[in-house]
Formats: C-alpha cells, sequence, structure tokens
C-alpha cells in the first residue's frame, strides 16, 4: 500500500471513530440491551425448600426432576432468569396459581421490550405491570389470557372489564393496558413459549414524541404476576401429587430490552452515582450531548439557555443553544418576553443581555479585544493610560528635536 492510501485509510478510520451516531435531525437514544442483567430478580415463590420432585411434560415422555434449594445444581432460584443462561431457569413451588416475579432496575430506565420465556408452559393469565417510584405503586403494561379476557370465573375479579385487542392493532396514543390472547394460547408450546411486550409495535414514534408515553415506558421496576396455570385438565378434584407436579411457572430468562432515561440526549449509557457495574449490565446514567446536563440531560448545561429546553424526539434534536455572551458570564437564562437567553451576572465590569457594554464609567480598551476580562477598564485608569502614553510621546519629540538641533 502506498504512503499516501495509508494516509487515506489511517483519516478514513480516524473520522469514523470520532464521529458521533447521533443523528442530526432527530433525537439521541442509546440502542436497547438488556436491563435484567447485573440486577435484581425476586420471587415470591421459589420451589426447593422443602424437596419436591417435578415433572416436565414433553411429546417424546415425561422427565422426573428434583428441585433441592440446598443443592446448587438443582436448585432454581430467580437469579437464574436473568443471568443470560437460557438453559438455567428460575422455578415456582408447583400448583401454586398467584405468583409473581419482579425485576428491580434501583433508578428509571426506558422499556422497549419485555420478553418472558417460560421453562413451562405459559400462564393461562399473566399481567405485566411497571413502577416508576420502586415499587410504590404500579401500573399495567398489559393483560394475556388464554381464548378470552372475560374473568368471570376468576375469583380475583382481576380480569374483568377489560379492553380486548389484538397486537399491533391497539391505539397508540393511549397507554390503557389492554388484553390480548396470543401469548397464551390453548396450544401451548411445552417449552421455550414467550409472552411478549412491545413498546414499538404498540405506540410507535410516540414512544420519542408523546410526553405521557415517554413517562408510561420508564420504569424503576417490572412484575409479572401469574394468575392462572396452565393445566391439561387432568388436575381436577382427586388428581393425585404425581398429576399436580407437572404444573407450575418456570422461567428461564426474563429479557427486557431498553436503555437508559436520557430525555433523547445521550448515545452511551454511563455509571450514575456509585451504581454497581457489573459485566453486562446496562448502566443507568446518561452521557449527555446537545449541550445538555443533568442525570437524565433534562436540562441545558448553564451558559446554553438561549432557547427553552426541548426533549430530542424522532424529528428534531432539540439541541441547547449557546448564549453570546462575550466571555463574560458563566451562564444564561432564558426569557421569554425577550425570545432569548439573557447572561447572569455579567463580569469584568461589563453589562446588558449579552454582557456586551461597560458599566458606568468604565470605557472600552480600544487595544483588547472585547472579550478580554481587561476590556472594560475605569475612567481614571483609562486617563492615566493615555497620559503615561502621550507623556512619552512628547519626551519622544523632545528627544528627537535634541538630536536635530546637535
Ligand atoms: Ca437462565
Amino acid at each position: 500500500m502506498s504512503l499516501i492510501a495509508c494516509i487515506a485509510v489511517f483519516f478514513t478510520f480516524a473520522v469514523q471513530t470520532t464521529q458521533s451516531v447521533c443523528p442530526s435531525s432527530s433525537g439521541c437514544f442509546p440502542s436497547p440491551s438488556n436491563l435484567a442483567i447485573g440486577r435484581t430478580l425476586e420471587a415470591n415463590s421459589t420451589c426447593g425448600d422443602p424437596v419436591r420432585e417435578f415433572t416436565i411434560p414433553l411429546a417424546a415422555g415425561d422427565i422426573t426432576l428434583t428441585c433441592d434449594a440446598s443443592v446448587p445444581s438443582d436448585a432454581h432460584p430467580a437469579s437464574l432468569a436473568n443471568d443470560g443462561n437460557s438453559s438455567t431457569w428460575w422455578q415456582a413451588e408447583r400448583y401454586e396459581f398467584f405468583v409473581t416475579l419482579q425485576l428491580n432496575l434501583a433508578f428509571p430506565m426506558l422499556v422497549e421490550r419485555s420478553t418472558l420465556t417460560f421453562r413451562s408452559f405459559r400462564p393461562r393469565r399473566m399481567i405485566l405491570e411497571k413502577s416508576d417510584d420502586d415499587g410504590v405503586t404500579w401500573v399495567p403494561y398489559q393483560y394475556y389470557s388464554t381464548l378470552t379476557c372475560d374473568g368471570a370465573n376468576i375469583p380475583d375479579g382481576e380480569f374483568q372489564n377489560l379492553m380486548e385487542g389484538n397486537r399491533g392493532n391497539l391505539p397508540a396514543d393511549s397507554t390503557e393496558a389492554f388484553c390480548i390472547t396470543a401469548d397464551s394460547v390453548l396450544t401451548d408450546p411445552q417449552e421455550f413459549g414467550t409472552v411478549e411486550f412491545r413498546a414499538a409495535e404498540r405506540f410507535g414514534n410516540k414512544r420519542f414524541d408523546d410526553v405521557a408515553i415517554i413517562d408510561h415506558l420508564m420504569v424503576t421496576n417490572l412484575r409479572a404476576r401469574f394468575r392462572l396455570l396452565q393445566t391439561q385438565g387432568d388436575d381436577g378434584p382427586g388428581a393425585d401429587a404425581s398429576i399436580l407436579q407437572k404444573y407450575y411457572y418456570s422461567v428461564t430468562e426474563w429479557d427486557v430490552q431498553g436503555y437508559c432515561h436520557c430525555n433523547g440526549h445521550a448515545e452511551t449509557c454511563v455509571q450514575r452515582g456509585g451504581e454497581s457495574t457489573p459485566e453486562g449490565k446496562v448502566l443507568s446514567g446518561c452521557d449527555c450531548q446537545h449541550n445538555t446536563d443533568g442525570v437524565s440531560c433534562e436540562r441545558c448545561l448553564p451558559l446554553y439557555n438561549n432557547k427553552p429546553y426541548g426533549k430530542g424526539n424522532s424529528t428534531d434534536q432539540n439541541a441547547c443553544e449557546r448564549c453570546e455572551c462575550n466571555g463574560h458570564s458563566l451562564s444564561c437564562t432564558y426569557d421569554s418576553a425577550k425570545g432569548h437567553g439573557v447572561c447572569d451576572n455579567c463580569m469584568d465590569n461589563t453589562e446588558g443581555d449579552m454582557c456586551e457594554r461597560c458599566i458606568a464609567n468604565f470605557f472600552r480598551d480600544p487595544t483588547k479585544a472585547f472579550d478580554d476580562p481587561d476590556s472594560c477598564i475605569e475612567s481614571g485608569r483609562c486617563c492615566q493610560h493615555y497620559k503615561t502614553e502621550v507623556s512619552s510621546f512628547i519626551i519622544l519629540i523632545v528627544l528627537a528635536e535634541f538630536v536635530v538641533s546637535i
């Protein structure tokens, strides 16, 4: 390769690695990754204490195994449902109908997609819920039910009077939780069936543009509440334990795709105040771009308030704009009456919306640039300055005349 070609390759590489991938025509959003990795998953029911056998019903023949919490190879704690390994799984106590699996993120994150992959049959009824206040209050994302969402036979009444819809055909401008039947059909896969929530399919670009929908997709916790086991009709009165041990909830992986909550102003998630950083974890902090600042890039940098702050969205970068303060201020405040930012606390004896003039009794020093800290000088200092210069000039003339005369 010639030297010129080498140089060309070097510069091409340099440009590619330093160029921001943040588009100029829209906000900036990190690529989604699995938020569950490196975070806490908990369940209110887990098999293994006491030790019990369970059966995996398969078309090729049932397999009977033992769940024993004291033997690592036979234990199935919740942490095995977010370890990134599809061959390990969390498993609830057998034949328990009301079970909750909960993911705790610690800091607000944005959800793009949730996929629960089951080792067992999928539940006949399930509710996916989110919290954005560390689990104090919960809001449903979606209801899942087999055949029909009419829950007349469900004692807790949670599946009554629900709006029923089909995935991909739900109103994008509503955050109402609909009930769908697609993820828990009767002809269920015995293994590795999934239950999904897809924000892109549900809300389209409104998930970047609509404040209510952005808030809806911001979570500190997610939980899946399983409300009804899928059985094969052989669990009626009188069924013995060998039948009932076939039915339980178990999950190989809960994959929650999402990214840090940065209001459309970051492409990279970074560590946030003392957050742990295990390998593979999607961190909660923001590497703020577009001249923004704050833990979620929720405000402009101090000197960049020349227009109101805005979130980056699907059609607008909404970068913060720098105020012109001529180097004499560290911050500015947007003035809605004036339609632009006004510099705060002009320094260096300057004043004005842009610190563009000297204060009373101070004058511009024509020998200095206006952004020089000493560009405004006191009138007395000014006169003394010019007196010195004039005196020097007169002395020079006198000396010159003396030299000429001799
Ligand atoms: Ca696993």
